[in-house]
């Protein structure tokens, strides 16, 4: 049996592989196509991630929330990986995108995880829009699909209002949080922001940290160490280390993975990690 928030917990690494603001101009080895994300995601697999959050893109490279495309991605990963892989796909899309775009992929497709955005706010220089009917209508077509939602915490103030919504009955318990720290309109990736957060959840809830830019790798050593889960990826950083490209997804999944075991914290496989989520 697996142990619930503590450090013996096995750390659960989430790869970001894809994103949907990302530009292959910005990183050439970002993976946007299925055979490219299939191998993207057995790498990441092979250097310890158990789930993969999926965005996915057009022919033509743009982002887009198209059921086929989706489809296509998800059994290239499968094809790559296994049937282990967690597969969590993104419920917010691309800045602007269509809300019954959003959600038909999970209607449609029926992952294992879906991302849950609760709030809108500036993010960058844009607004990401989530209308409190549209978060209710996505938290409930998430809860009647059997789907287990993350839900994207750029602040702190979402937390509370995923609270309510689960309150409310649309979300199942426990939660599983992402905080989603150092998006500029957003929350900072601080420790004492980080620190904040985590006491605002119950002991069941399961959290993870997933730090924006150079932030990224300081922030998930702090949730290591304070027993949460960790998502790293070209979504959210595409550099190793200052003025230094990643090569690929795997390299930033692998040094948290070498992180961890200095730490004596192991690192989940996929079938940890379905147990500590509740999957089959
Ligand atoms: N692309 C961001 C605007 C999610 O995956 O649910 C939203 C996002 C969150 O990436
Ligand atoms: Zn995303």
């Amino acid at each position: 049996m697996v142990m619930k928030n503590s450090l013996s917990m096995p750390l659960i690494i989430t790869a970001a592989i894809t994103g949907a603001e990302t530009r292959k101009s910005d990183q050439p080895n970002l993976p946007i196509m299925p055979d490219e994300q299939g191998l993207a995601a057995k790498q990441c697999m092979d250097a310890g991630a158990s789930i993969i959050h999926l965005h996915v893109r057009d022919k033509m490279g743009l982002p887009t929330q198209d059921i086929n495309a989706f489809r296509a991605s998800m059994d290239a990963i499968r094809n790559a990986c296994g049937s282990d892989i967690i597969i969590q796909i993104s419920t917010g899309g691309a800045i602007g995108e269509n809300m019954q775009k959003r959600v038909q992929p999970i209607i449609e497709l029926q992952p294992d995880m879906a991302s849950l955005n609760v709030a809108s706010m500036n993010f960058g220089n844009d607004i990401f829009l989530n209308h409190p009917a549209d978060v209710n209508m996505l938290a409930c077509h998430i809860k009647e699909n059997n789907i287990i939602p993350e839900i994207e915490c750029y602040d702190v103030g979402h937390i509370t209002i995923a609270k309510k919504i689960a309150c409310d009955g649309r979300i199942r318990l426990p939660m599983h949080y992402q905080f989603v720290l150092g998006v500029p309109g957003g929350i900072s990736a601080t420790n004492m922001h980080l620190e904040f957060m985590r006491s605002q959840l119950s002991d069941d809830d399961m959290w993870g940290v997933a730090a924006v830019g150079r932030q990224q790798l300081p922030m998930a050593v702090i949730a290591m160490t304070l027993g949460g889960h960790v998502r790293v990826g070209f979504e959210d950083n595409i550099f190793y280390r200052k003025g230094e490209l990643a090569k690929n997804n795997a390299q930033l999944v692998a040094r948290i993975s070498r992180i961890s075991g200095e730490l004596d914290r192991p690192v989940a496989s996929c079938l940890d990690a379905r147990e500590i989520i509740g999957l089959k």
